[in-house]
């Protein structure tokens, strides 16, 4: 868990040595709790990925966001705190921390952003007193940067139980999900201000075929408007977002993609009780 922005999903994908689930540089990326596991020879880890933890909800859609960390931190054995090496605010969690059961592990993230070595051995000083854990560790998720020892950091902290997951699989969400996601993911980085807030994907086809799978996708936005912008010009700008999922996909699932794009308006679907139950937000 952590605040926006942190890395936490890109730490995940750093952990697991591929991009699951999906990260971008504006904040509130991940909507919901996402399994990732980790399989070693000796062990298994599940990480959920979670939303990051917001001060106030505007929307529905945020509330649902919030849901997902408290169902994961109520079934989590350890909890992996994520910070900001450049700000590491740990004030809002210091009460939460104290009240948990489970072992904490903090990892203050995005290391290579701090220049200096001091400056980062005083913040895991600050942050063992203030949350009062001694497994504190520094870190950069983008380059890697003490990946590992995190890793041995959680197996040894970890309790030992059987592996609740068959030892190949790298996540128990659906191939539909997370191609949903990565078209969102893409939406996030080519479009501005309140679009990428206000689109929701949804895979309405999925052909797996023996060389290529046919996907189609609605993007719903919450006004007429939107629906233009999504299109650009021309349809240029959908055409753009349609080449770069196309790419992502194809990069996860190792196979040729056929991607086909349409784009629908859900009025105000983040506030809608029922739309939020249609995404997956909100249990049936
Ligand atoms: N320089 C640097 N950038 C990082 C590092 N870790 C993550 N980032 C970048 O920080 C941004 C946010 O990363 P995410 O993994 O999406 O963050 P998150 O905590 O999952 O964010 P939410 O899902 O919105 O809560 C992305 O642009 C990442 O590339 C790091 O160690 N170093
Ligand atoms: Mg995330």
């Amino acid at each position: 868990m952590g605040l926006p922005n942190v890395g936490k999903s890109t730490l995940l994908n750093a952990v697991l040595g591929e991009d699951l689930v999906i990260t971008n540089p504006k904040a509130q990326t991940t909507r919901h709790r996402i399994k990732g596991i980790l399989n070693n020879k000796n062990s298994q880890l599940v990480f959920s990925d979670t939303p990051g933890i917001l001060e106030s909800s505007a929307y529905k859609l945020q509330e649902t966001m919030m849901g997902a960390v408290k169902s994961s931190l109520e079934d989590a054995d350890l909890v992996l705190l994520v910070l900001d090496g450049q700000y590491p605010k740990t004030e809002q969690f210091e009460e939460q921390i104290s009240n948990l059961s489970c072992p904490v592990v903090v990892v203050i993230n995005k290391a290579d952003l701090v220049d200096s070595q001091e400056v980062l051995n005083a913040r895991v000083i600050e942050v063992k007193k203030t949350l009062k854990t001694k497994h504190v560790l520094v870190a950069s998720a983008k380059e890697g940067f003490n990946v590992s020892k995190i890793v041995n950091m959680l197996v040894e902290l970890s309790p030992e139980h059987p592996p609740f997951y068959d030892k190949d699989l790298v996540s128990d969400e659906s191939v539909r999900f997370l191609v949903s996601e990565m078209i969102r993911e893409q939406v996030l980085s080519q479009y501005k201000k309140e679009i990428p807030y206000s689109v929701e994907v949804s895979i309405t086809n999925y052909n797996e075929k023996k060389n290529i799978d046919e996907i189609y996708a609605t993007i719903y936005v919450e006004r007429k408007s939107q629906k233009g912008i999504v299109l650009g010009r021309g349809g240029s700008a959908i055409k753009n977002l349609g080449i770069f999922s196309r790419k992502r996909i194809e990069g996860f699932i190792k196979k040729k993609v056929f991607l086909s794009l349409t784009v629908k308006v859900k009025k105000d679907w983040r506030s809608d009780d029922q739309q939020l139950r249609y995404f997956g937000y909100l249990k049936k």
